[in-house]
């Protein structure tokens, strides 16, 4: 399970801090043209999903996930991999949006310039509403050929779909067949972004535009090692953006932003967006 961050309430002084630091959001929020918000793994702590550093439990307790997220590791061993996106896929399929992401699709609807950048791959956003999401890695929540013949998405009707996903449910006990695509034979594979892979090109490129023209940059629910998507908020902030960001942990970009809020999502946001 995600890890619990420690309890604020036996701290009067970071209580208090944190009640200026969400007042002063709101009050910049209310005044501002553009807003860009990028969110990670900590945005759907709140939701059971463990974040992507959060140490993994049972049988993938051997395993680091940047090991396990790559192009070579799925060459070297399928079966390993797909299993292991088939139970992540089946553990997001299991939880709901938290307050954190609610508070984000309201926002959404509340201003005419927004936009929402995501590191995560759960779908999350989406299921809380928010209608233009700019995915940056991709969504657990599709697959695809390798050789990019054909995509599936859970859900869809088809038999070849129904087939890529039959294994899901009981990834946890079995170990899958790989499903390989109907048309060239090659293996199907998450439709996610891998390490040292290059990122969607039109969601990166939109993600920098809005950067780069950010009124207000909030920040929630990443460590901030993980690039391009960490280049953003530095972008933002060069380009002379207001950048906040909440987290209940300090970052390497705590200490470069305008304002940082030791909070969770799903206590922060939703003070912020009433
Ligand atoms: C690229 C999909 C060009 C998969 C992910 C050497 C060789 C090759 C590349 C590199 C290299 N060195 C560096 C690189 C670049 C590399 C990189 O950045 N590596 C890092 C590890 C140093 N990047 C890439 O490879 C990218 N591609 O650069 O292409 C290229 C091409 C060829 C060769 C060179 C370059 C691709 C990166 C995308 C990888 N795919 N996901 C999958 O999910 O299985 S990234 C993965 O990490 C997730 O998407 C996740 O979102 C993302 C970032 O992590 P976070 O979201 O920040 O999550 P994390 O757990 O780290 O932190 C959670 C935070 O939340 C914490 O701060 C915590 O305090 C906080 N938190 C906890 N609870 C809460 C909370 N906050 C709020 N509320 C709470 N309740
Ligand atoms: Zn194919």
């Amino acid at each position: 399970m995600a890890r619990r961050h420690r309890n604020r309430d036996n701290n009067p002084d970071a209580n208090r801090r944190q009640g200026r630091a969400i007042a002063d959001l709101r009050q910049r929020l209310a005044g501002t043209g553009r807003v860009v918000v990028l969110t990670g793994a900590g945005v759907s702590a709140e939701s059971g999903i463990p974040t992507f550093r959060d140490a993994q439990t049972g049988y993938w307790q051997r395993f680091r996930p940047e090991d396990l997220a790559t192009a070579e590791a799925f060459r070297r061993d399928p079966q390993t991999v797909w299993r292991w996106y088939a139970q992540r896929r089946a553990a997001v399929q299991g939880v709901e949006p938290n307050p954190g992401h609610t508070a984000l699709a309201r926002l959404e609807n509340r201003l005419s310039e927004f936009t929402l950048i995501t590191q995560n791959v759960d779908g999350l956003h989406a299921r809380a509403g928010s209608r233009r999401v700019l995915e940056l890695h991709g969504n657990l929540l599709r697959v695809r050929c390798f050789s990019g013949c054909v995509s599936y998405s859970v859900g869809d009707g088809s038999p070849d779909a129904r087939a890529a996903f039959d294994g899901d449910s009981s990834a946890a006990e079995t170990v899958p067949e790989v499903p390989r695509c109907p048309h060239c034979g090659d293996y199907l594979r998450p439709d996610v972004v891998w390490f040292g892979e290059n990122l969607p090109e039109q969601a990166i490129q939109r993600a920098f535009g809005a950067a780069e023209s950010a009124d207000l940059f909030l920040v929630v629910g990443t460590s901030a090692v993980v690039y391009p998507a960490a280049m953003l908020p530095r972008t933002a902030l060069d380009c002379g953006a207001t950048v906040v960001e909440i987290n209940p942990d300090r970052t390497p970009l705590s200490t470069f932003v305008t304002l940082s809020i030791r909070g969770t999502a799903g206590e922060v946001l939703p003070r912020v967006i009433v």
